[in-house]
């Protein structure tokens, strides 16, 4: 039977890996080229249905990935049920820091779902490289226990619905057990 469930979603990843930008697309429907920086962390409200008909409402935190702000993060993670986690695959630094992101986000929820998303898929369509090497990356996600990966794009919206719609079905999942 659907249900209505309430979440704390993280979204997490380096500075300018799109983590706003996804998250705009996401809520309005619009690509917004020029966001500034997340200073600390950003909350918003949103509903999402999905796949099995569920009404999820997720509180949001979209965190400032800049480093300046890596020692507030710990304290913003208490309480959330699920990770969204971004890489540039544009910027290889932006996916080797994911350990980092890993361990913030291990370390202060109790073993959540977190769902790696590759962005700005539609930069790789137009023929840039993407400099992450597929072997490196599923072993990543495996060896993090990571329960989902997909490549996202802010402009085209590739699979910026199904990536909370993911999720949200996770952390239902993890909350029912
Ligand atoms: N082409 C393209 N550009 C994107 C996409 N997503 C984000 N960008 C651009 O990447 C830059 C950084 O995006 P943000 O969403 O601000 O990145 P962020 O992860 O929130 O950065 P912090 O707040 O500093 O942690 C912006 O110039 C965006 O327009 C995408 O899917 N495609
Ligand atoms: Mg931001």
């Amino acid at each position: 039977m659907p249900g209505n469930y309430l979440f704390k979603l993280i979204i997490a990843g380096s500075g300018g890996s799109g983590k706003t930008t996804l998250l705009r697309r996401y809520t309005t429907g619009l690509f917004s080229g020029g966001t500034k920086m997340t200073i600390g962390v950003d909350f918003s409200v949103t509903q999402c249905k999905t796949e099995s008909g569920h009404n999820v409402t997720l509180q949001i935190w979209d965190f400032g990935g800049e480093t300046r702000f890596r020692s507030l993060l710990p304290s913003f993670c208490l309480g959330a049920s699920g990770c969204l986690m971004l890489f540039d695959p544009l910027r290889p630094v932006t996916f080797h820091e994911l350990d980092e992101w890993v361990d913030i986000v291990r370390s202060n929820t109790k073993n959540v779902p977190i769902v790696l998303l590759s962005s700005k898929n539609d930069l790789i369509d137009d023929g840039h490289p993407f400099s992450v090497a597929k072997v490196d990356l599923h072993e990543f996600k495996d060896k993090h226990k990571m329960v989902g990966y997909m490549p996202v794009s802010s402009k085209t919206g590739l699979n910026v619905a199904q990536a909370f719609a993911e999720i949200s079905e996770l952390m239902i999942q993890k909350n029912a057990r």
